[in-house]
């Protein structure tokens, strides 16, 4: 079986024009596209950035509020200057866009525009007959060649591949090494983030990536964020939306969808994990899926220290006794302790981790809260222990 179509969504301003997109992504979901959502009020360079992470077939705007000549050309314009050609541009935005608009637009190398009164039926037929096509493999820049491999890898996978067949990944990425090896190398500190959906978790990545981004002004981060599919069919992968200050070019996300596998991470996500801790990055974050009470979706040491991000409204006390990742977690977050059940909450989670007698840590947090204390804490727990590769850097500076 062949990878899903992947676009990528975004609209420039939302003046309150909301309802188009999130019509659009549903129907490409629902006709099996995979659509990584990038949210609204996105600059060119977030959407183009986003798209050459995501390695995305093509770029979908939605535009209600004029500028749309200039901002789809500019577009257009800088996915070539970074050499990704290859990715479409096209998009709508009901009766703002004229037919003369469009015409400029197609001129300055837009792929295609969508008028008021077009079927939705439509517009899937064309993604599908336009962006279904094989990419290229590509050497440079960077990030568009590791985004190329990651997408390698995802094929073999969805191909039948295993761990141990993934012949794209293997001829791509020079020297794969298994992740755990590179973990203990000491190469790359790998955390995983994973907890209850809505808990909070890309919200809490996102704050403390701007903490990694005001550290110091070179190291790079990884983020490989998972969101639910079934195998074979469209997925809306949303955790772009929710971010702000991983917009940035230091940070490499890739969102993933999980492609039918339970647990909170996709098939491909190890080999994905080994690519990433050889390609220079200082950390990578795992983001699982929203997970249930049974999920330990980090086995054998696949990540360096592993987050269990909890929301305080998760029921009684009894329902704390069944959620397993209280037992391995090495920190577990409170967050969203803004809200009344929180004090109730973190006094029920502390007694509980005390009953595992492991040194386990517990944050309270706010994360949607800037400059949140709490968030602070939890950024020392995970820099306390030196990237290995900082640590490394530093001593050759010394
Ligand atoms: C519904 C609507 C609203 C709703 C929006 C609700 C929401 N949550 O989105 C509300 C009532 C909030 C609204 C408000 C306003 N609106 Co209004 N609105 C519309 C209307 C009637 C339909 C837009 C829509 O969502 N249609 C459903 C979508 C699916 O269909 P579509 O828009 O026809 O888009 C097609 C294609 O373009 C394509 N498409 C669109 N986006 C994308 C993206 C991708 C990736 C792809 C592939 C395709 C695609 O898909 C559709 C296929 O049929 C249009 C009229 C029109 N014909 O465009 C006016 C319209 C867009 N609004 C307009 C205006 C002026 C306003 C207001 C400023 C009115 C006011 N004075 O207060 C406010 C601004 C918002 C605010 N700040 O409050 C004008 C814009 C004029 C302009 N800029 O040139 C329009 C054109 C009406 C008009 N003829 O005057 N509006
Ligand atoms: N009240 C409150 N809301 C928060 C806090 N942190 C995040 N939220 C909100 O919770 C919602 C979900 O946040 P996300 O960061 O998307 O949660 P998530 O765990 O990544 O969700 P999934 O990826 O879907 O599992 C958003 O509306 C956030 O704004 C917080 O500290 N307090
Ligand atoms: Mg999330």
């Amino acid at each position: 079986m062949s990878l899903p179509i992947r676009i990528l969504t975004a609209v420039p301003i939302c003046d309150g024009h909301d309802s188009a997109i999130n019509t659009i992504n549903l129907e490409f979901i629902r006709h099996g596209i995979e659509v990584v959502y990038l949210g609204f009020h996105r600059y060119v360079g977030d959407i183009t950035r986003a798209a050459i992470q995501e390695d995305v077939a093509a770029i979908g705007i939605s535009s209600y509020n004029g500028g749309h000549i200039e901002f789809f050309a500019e577009v257009v314009r800088q996915l070539r200057k970074q050499g990704a050609n290859d990715i479409a541009v096209f998009g709508g935005g009901g009766g703002t866009i004229t037919h003369d608009d469009a015409k400029a637009m197609k001129r300055s190398g837009v792929d295609q525009i969508f008028f008021a009164g077009t079927p939705l039926a439509d517009m899937v037929g064309y993604v599908k007959k336009h962006y279904g096509g094989k990419r290229k493999a590509v050497a440079k820049p960077a990030d568009l060649a590791l985004a190329r491999k990651l997408t390698a890898i995802e094929e073999s996978f969805a191909n039948g591949g295993s761990k141990r067949r993934t012949p794209n990944a293997e001829r791509n990425s020079d020297k794969i090494r298994n992740p755990r090896s590179a973990v203990r190398n000491g190469k790359t500190k790998v955390i995983g983030f994973t907890g209850p959906g809505g808990a909070g978790k890309t919200t809490l990545i996102d704050e403390l990536i701007l903490r990694f981004l005001n550290r110091d002004s070179k190291s790079r981060i990884a983020i490989l964020s998972h969101d639910p599919s079934v195998i074979g069919e469209g997925a809306l992968l949303g955790d772009r939306a929710t971010m702000i200050n991983s917009q940035d070019d230091r940070v490499f996300m890739r969102s993933m969808a999980t492609r039918g596998q339970a647990g909170g991470l996709s098939p491909a996500t190890e080999s994905c994990l080994e690519l990433l801790t050889n390609s220079d990055f200082d950390y990578v974050i795992i983001e699982t899926v929203g997970t249930g009470q049974e999920a330990l979706p980090f086995r054998d040491q696949l990540v360096d220290q592993t987050i269990l991000v909890m929301n305080p409204d998760y029921g009684a006390r009894l329902q704390l006794q069944k959620i397993v990742m209280l037992d391995v977690a090495d920190v577990v977050v409170v967050n969203k302790t803004d809200l009344e059940r929180a004090k109730a909450a973190l006094s029920e989670i502390e007694q509980r981790l005390t009953q595992n007698k492991r040194q386990q840590q517990i944050v309270a947090t706010v994360a949607k809260r800037h400059r949140d204390r709490g968030v602070d804490e939890l950024f020392e727990l995970i820099t306390a222990e030196e990237s290995p590769k900082r640590a490394a850097k530093k001593l050759q500076r010394a």
